[in-house]
């Protein structure tokens, strides 16, 4: 490896900002999503300059939500720069995020001078970044040496993608960058990773344990989790899937996986599925919050668990795993296909039968839900209206936040693909919209539809002027019922708005006209099917503002359970009464 050289003079010269784009080069990094600064802007330049695509943002926060989608699209670590202190710490929280989602991401931050840091001398944007990024991140690691640079990207590179995936710190402080060595002796500082996330198999007879459960099952059930979908062993799931019959529900961003719709999927039928299953493969699927940590009543109490994952010290984290499965996805399945005696694991029939009833059952009832076009609009008259037009462009990326646009969009939007739904996911967070949009785009080259609460769009609405700027196929749907959940709630002070009221006449599109991307506004169900199909067609930013009925929606959408039910819960009175 050669590196970019500081000067032509006869001892090239080389420096720290030099030897991170190569070392990042190196390691195929081809994208960094950022926004510049001291001490950081050249590095962003010399990155853009030497080939690799740098996307700049409006707030840190964002351009590492886009890192860390990348991550979970393309099973490499996403890039995320920052400068020091206050830069560094808006990107925490996708750093975080990342980390409990498992997507491997790379936060590299600038940083101040050590021995003012340190001394708590009051430096320029100064604080100890190492030691806060600790928590929030699997791994925290700081370069201190210029000839240490290619160790600190190799490094960290590893731990992002190995095992389980998660977000990495990477700390260079400005002294480092700025540091200058000669030029041969820092390329050969420089290293590339070989095999950064190698195969881990599970032992044979962990395997023949799993298989024992599931020939003996009564009622089996797959679980899919977007470890799943991250995996991209698509074919092995499939396979498996599909020779033993088994009913499968997908977790959100596993939908498509298998495409939503096929005979075998019991999403339809979840409850039923869940409470009644005996044997639960979870594959790439936590028992968290999401799965109601594998209790009763949602679960059967005396169900057996077997758990594929590859963090062993997942196993047993909510409940006993009966038949543990430590690797990697795709390993696991190769070795329960060879392991397998044709026809051992096979779900009885009158298990899918029970399961297919009630799909049939609940879809029926979905169906005229659906059927319904009330006005005003409601979720799930526009985003029927969403469904209809994706049906057309399986291709989509679909991005979803919010809490009733989050639920609904969940059940009503169908996929065909696997990999092409982005959520708030593991920590329900809001602020991932238009960062897990642009990094869609910018990754796949596709179109994206990121359905949006009028609420979570705020967090990261600012990202349209970036989608604009760079020209990119995202288009917005905002389910604008002006409000956090809802837009009817009354302060009984009527002094201010109440802490769930916005401004219900808020025009979104006219947001992205200032930007020159191009606006709708709806107001039916058909202005929705239009205008997405118009936006859609012309391939370029848009954003549609869809009025939906201010009484629309439950407060903190389908978990609303989980406010804690203190006695003023719905009982909230004015002094005066
Ligand atoms: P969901 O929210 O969809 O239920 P989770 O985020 O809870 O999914 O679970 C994802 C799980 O997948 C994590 O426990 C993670 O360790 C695991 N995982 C990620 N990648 C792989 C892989 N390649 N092989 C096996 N397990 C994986
Ligand atoms: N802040 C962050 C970072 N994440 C959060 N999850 C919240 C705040 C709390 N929150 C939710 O859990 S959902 C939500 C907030 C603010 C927005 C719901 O309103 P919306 O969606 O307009 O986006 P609906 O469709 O009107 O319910």
């Amino acid at each position: 490896m050669t590196t970019s050289t500081l000067q032509t003079a006869e001892n090239p010269r080389t420096d720290g900002y030099h030897l991170a784009v190569d070392a990042l080069k190196l390691n195929d990094i081809q994208t960094i999503y950022g926004v510049v600064g001291i001490p950081i802007t050249d590095l962003a330049r010399l990155a853009q300059a030497s080939g690799i695509r740098y996307l700049g943002f409006r707030h840190e926060s964002d351009a590492g939500h886009a890192a860390a989608a990348a991550g979970f699209l393309t099973k490499k670590p996403g890039v995320c720069l920052t400068v020091s202190a206050p830069g560094f710490l808006n990107g925490l929280v996708a750093l975080a995020n990342a980390t409990r989602n498992c997507f491997p991401m790379i936060q590299i931050s600038g940083s101040s001078e050590r021995h003012l840091v340190d001394l708590k001398q009051g430096d320029y944007e100064e604080l100890d970044q190492l030691a806060a990024a600790e928590p929030f991140a699997k791994a925290a690691y700081r370069v201190s040496r210029v000839e240490d640079i290619g160790l600190g990207i190799a490094r960290a590179i590893r731990t992002a993608v190995s095992g389980r995936p998660g977000g990495v710190y990477l700390d260079i402080p400005a002294a480092v960058l700025g540091e200058v060595v000669d030029a041969a002796a820092g390329a050969a500082t420089l290293r590339r990773v070989v095999d950064p996330a190698p195969r881990q198999l599970p032992a044979p007879e962990a395997v023949d344990r799993a298989i024992e459960l599931l020939a003996g099952a009564q009622r089996p059930l797959v679980v899919l989790g977007k470890g799943a979908a991250y995996a991209q062993a698509d074919d092995q799931i499939r396979e498996f899937v599909e020779s033993t019959g088994i009913p499968y529900v997908p977790m959100s961003m596993a939908k498509g996986l298998l495409p939503d719709g096929h005979p075998q999927s019991a999403a339809t039928a979840r409850s039923l599925a869940l409470r009644r299953s005996d044997v639960v493969m979870l594959v790439g699927a936590r028992l968290n919050w999401l799965l109601n940590h594998g209790q009763a009543p949602q679960w059967n109490p005396d169900a057996k668990f077997i758990q594929v994952d590859i963090a062993p010290e997942e196993m047993d984290s909510n409940q006993p795993i009966a038949a543990p499965l430590v690797g990697d996805i795709g390993s696991v399945f190769d070795l329960l296909a060879e392991r397998a005696k044709p026809g051992q694991i096979a779900a009885p029939a009158a298990w899918r039968d029970e399961l297919a009833a009630r799909s049939a059952r609940n879809v029926a009832k979905m169906a005229e839900r659906l059927k319904a076009d009330p006005h005003p609009m409601q979720f799930i008259g526009a985003l029927k209206a969403v469904r209809d037009v994706l049906h057309e462009h399986p291709e989509v990326y679909l991005v979803n936040e919010g809490a009733n646009a989050l639920d609904t969009a969940r059940n009503v939007i169908d996929m065909q693909v696997p990999r092409h739904r982005l959520d708030s996911g593991t920590w329900g967070v809001m602020g991932i919209g238009m960062g897990y949009a642009i990094a869609a785009a910018v990754e796949k080259g596709a179109p994206v539809v990121a359905v949006e609460g009028d609420s979570a769009f705020g967090f990261s609405g600012m990202e349209l002027e970036t989608i604009c700027r760079y020209q990119l196929p995202v288009v917005t749907v905002v389910l604008n019922n002006g409000g956090v959940y809802r837009g009817d709630d009354v302060n009984p002070l009527e002094t201010d708005p109440s802490p769930t009221t916005l401004m219900p006449e808020a025009r979104h599109d006219q947001m992205i006209e200032a930007f020159g991307g191009k606006g709708y506004r709806a107001t039916t169900p058909a202005d929705v099917a239009a205008a997405l199909t118009d936006a859609l067609a012309a391939g370029g930013p848009a954003l549609i503002d869809c009025a939906i009925d201010p009484s629309a929606g439950t407060e903190s959408g389908h978990i609303a359970h989980l406010n804690p039910k203190g006695i003023t819960v719905g009982n909230i009175a004015s002094p005066e009464q």
